[in-house]
């Protein structure tokens, strides 16, 4: 771990030198900060916080003020405890190119736009590890739908989006060659073969379906993260890198041997016109696009055998470059869309570049040179200013609205309040411990709702009661309505948090589906009322229409299986009513059980491998009759 490594030799000698007091955290606690995260029983929170799950590769609902746990959505990895990845009507959610994966590691998250402001329709998730990009609805809570990215290698830069959500923006991390070739690994194989790629994937206004619209190919640099413009600079989408030096091995001595890395700016609607005029090339290739139609309740795969790609050092004039310091990890654009902060891990100040410079530095042609075949534009020509011993390690940066930037350090372990016009230190507070992410509500978008700062740790030592060597991961909620920033409150979360997203509680929670409407299920196995179930077989398989209603399962007793058959439980839940699911498990399926919401049909498949009785029940305690909800199913030799 080459940069945790040198950022925690770094941190000892970087407190000495910034003289930094790590205040108590009594003190940086504000008085009244119980009354302001107290939510009294039966009360609802003010915002609804997604935050990403990490290496559980799910994501979170927390509510805010209040920290408590809401939900856990299951996206990137399969989840026993409804079923997820284990379903046979959510198992192509999971499927890629490369088979079914049940896992992933989930970073960033974005939140639907519309006019530069959160709409509260989609959430948009990353899989960094196999890259993918999901869809998550909002009205149901559900993942509907999973694009996998060809060209890519650790889709870390990913997923952020255009101020109407036009488009969501995915780049690599690890750069790979393209078309999932092998190379030697060696520096002079990297700066040959490997490319980074900046994949659009282009989203349907009303339906929220995405399709890969084209990939940019670039230099293989390692783009990290990235921010869309907005207002002004809507139509420019930024990147940062990390690796220009193309080294295939991150050693200190070969990543970090440059003073500056770069800010890759990428003019879309350039791009776009670039490809509508048949500039793009067609890409064999491959790629799984899974969705969930809501209708049938039941997700499908697609294969998708082609890709449009753009190569920005032969299309000229839409891929430009703006020198960044040290290993720029965060890039992030402000509320007006006029600046541009990057955040060099290494660098000891934070640079601001400014939009309406940057284009005229683009018009004057302020070159500094090219790099592989692309435009370099002079720092001082784009720079607005730097912000000059902020603290160390600075990581990613939100904002207020009211012209405050708010700069995670990871080193020095703090929240740095800074003023974007005139660049100076406003606040700062310290974090427990080493923060990654940070998240003002709204605070990457035009209108930010602001009022708190939540900041997402990636150690959480002595914060909570001990649980073995394994802690719970930890969250801090800040209050940032005075000049002075305020802790209020430290909540766990799952996985390891990196990015989130947080919605006033108002758009979200007045649209939410309670129910589905059992009239329309067009599940191919739907039983819609308990004289459509029945047995039937066919060869090997059995299906089994089964319903499930406060408080039996009907058919109830089941013979004529044997062993070795193929038993698909069809499991429709015929209620009407919210907050009404039933789950069904059954004794030695090695599978997981089904949770089957109001209205909607799902399936379990179990093959016996023994004779014998096999119970079988509802798991989840639905009424006072819930443990009638049972049956068996007799299995006999064959
Ligand atoms: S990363 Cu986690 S702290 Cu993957 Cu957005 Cu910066
Ligand atoms: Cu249905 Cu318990």
């Amino acid at each position: 771990m080459k940069l945790s490594h040198l950022l925690l030799t770094a941190a000892a000698a970087a407190l000495a030198v910034q003289g930094c007091k790590m205040k108590s955290t009594e003190s940086a606690v504000g008085g009244d900060a119980a009354s302001r995260t107290y939510v009294a029983p039966g009360k609802y929170d003010e915002l609804y916080n997604f935050v990403s799950g990490g290496f559980s590769g799910q994501v979170a609902v927390y509510g805010i003020p209040s920290g408590r746990l809401l939900k856990v959505l299951p996206v990137f990895s399969v989840n026993p405890e409804n079923g997820y990845g284990y379903s046979e009507e959510t198992k192509p959610m999971l499927n890629t190119s490369q088979g079914f994966i049940p896992w992933d590691d989930q970073h960033h998250l974005a939140l639907s736009q519309t006019n530069g402001e959160h709409d509260g329709r989609w959430l948009f998730a990353n899989a960094n590890n196999s890259p993918r990009v999901a869809r998550i609805d909002l009205k149901a809570f559900k993942t509907m739908e999973i694009i996998e990215l060809p060209n890519s290698g650790g889709n870390h830069s990913s997923p952020f989006l255009t101020e109407n959500t036009e488009y969501v923006i995915a780049g690599t991390r690890f750069s790979v060659p393209i078309g999932n070739q092998e190379s030697a690994l060696d520096n002079a194989s990297y700066k040959k073969n490997f490319k980074s790629t900046a994949s659009f994937i282009n989203i349907d206004k009303n339906s929220g379906h995405m399709n890969v619209a084209f990939q940019i190919i670039l230099p293989g640099m390692d783009l990290d993260l990235s921010r869309a413009g907005k207002g002004p600079s809507h139509g420019w989408f930024f990147f940062s890198t990390y690796n220009t030096e193309q080294a295939s091995t991150l050693k200190e001595v070969n990543a970090s041997q440059k003073d500056k890395d770069f800010i890759v700016a990428v003019n879309w609607k350039k791009a776009e016109e670039y490809v509508k005029a048949g500039k793009a090339k067609k890409m064999a290739t491959e790629y799984y696009h899974n969705t969930f139609n809501e209708e049938t309740h039941s997700a499908t795969s697609e294969i998708i055998k082609e890709v449009l790609t753009l190569d920005p050092t032969e299309l000229k004039d839409f891929v430009y470059l703006i020198p960044c310091p040290k290993s720029p990890h965060g890039c992030d654009v402000d509320p007006s869309g006029e600046y541009i902060v990057g955040s060099g891990k290494l660098a000891a100040l934070i640079p601001v570049f400014a939009y309406q410079k940057f284009v005229k530095a683009i018009e004057d042609k302020a070159f500094e040179g090219e790099y592989n075949g692309l435009p370099v534009i002079k720092y001082e020509a784009a720079l607005h200013g730097e912000v000059q011993k902020p603290g160390l390690g600075p990581l990613h940066t939100e904002f207020d609205g009211k012209g405050n930037a708010y700069t995670s350090f990871f080193v020095s372990s703090e929240i740095v309040k800074w003023s974007i016009k005139d660049l100076k230190v406003l606040d700062r507070v310290p974090t427990y411990y080493s923060i990654g992410h940070l998240m003002v509500p709204g605070g990457d978008t035009k209108k930010p709702y602001g009022k708190y700062v939540v900041a997402y740790n990636k150690i959480t030592k002595d914060r909570f009661l001990p649980t073995g060597p394994e802690l719970a991961q930890s969250a801090q909620l800040y209050s940032i309505e005075g000049d002075k920033m305020q802790l209020l409150l430290d909540f766990p979360t799952i996985g390891e948090p990196h990015y989130a997203q947080a919605i006033p509680a108002e758009k979200i929670k007045d649209q939410s589906v309670k129910f589905f409407d059992i009239a329309k299920n067009k599940h191919p196995y739907v039983a819609a009322g308990e004289k459509a179930t029945k047995v039937e077989r066919k060869g090997n398989e059995v299906h089994v229409y089964m319903t499930a209603i406060r408080s039996h399962l009907t058919p109830d007793n089941i013979e004529g299986i044997q062993v070795g058959d193929d038993v698909y439980f069809h499991i429709t839940n015929l209620e009407q009513d919210w907050d009404i699911p039933h789950g069904f498990a059954i004794k030695h399926a090695p599978t997981a059980e089904l949770l089957v919401m109001p209205g909607e049909t799902a399936t379990l498949k179990f093959t016996p491998k023994q004779t014998g009785i096999y119970p079988f029940y509802c798991t989840d305690f639905c009424s006072a009759l819930h443990q009638e909800m049972q049956g068996y199913m007799r299995v006999s030799a064959k």
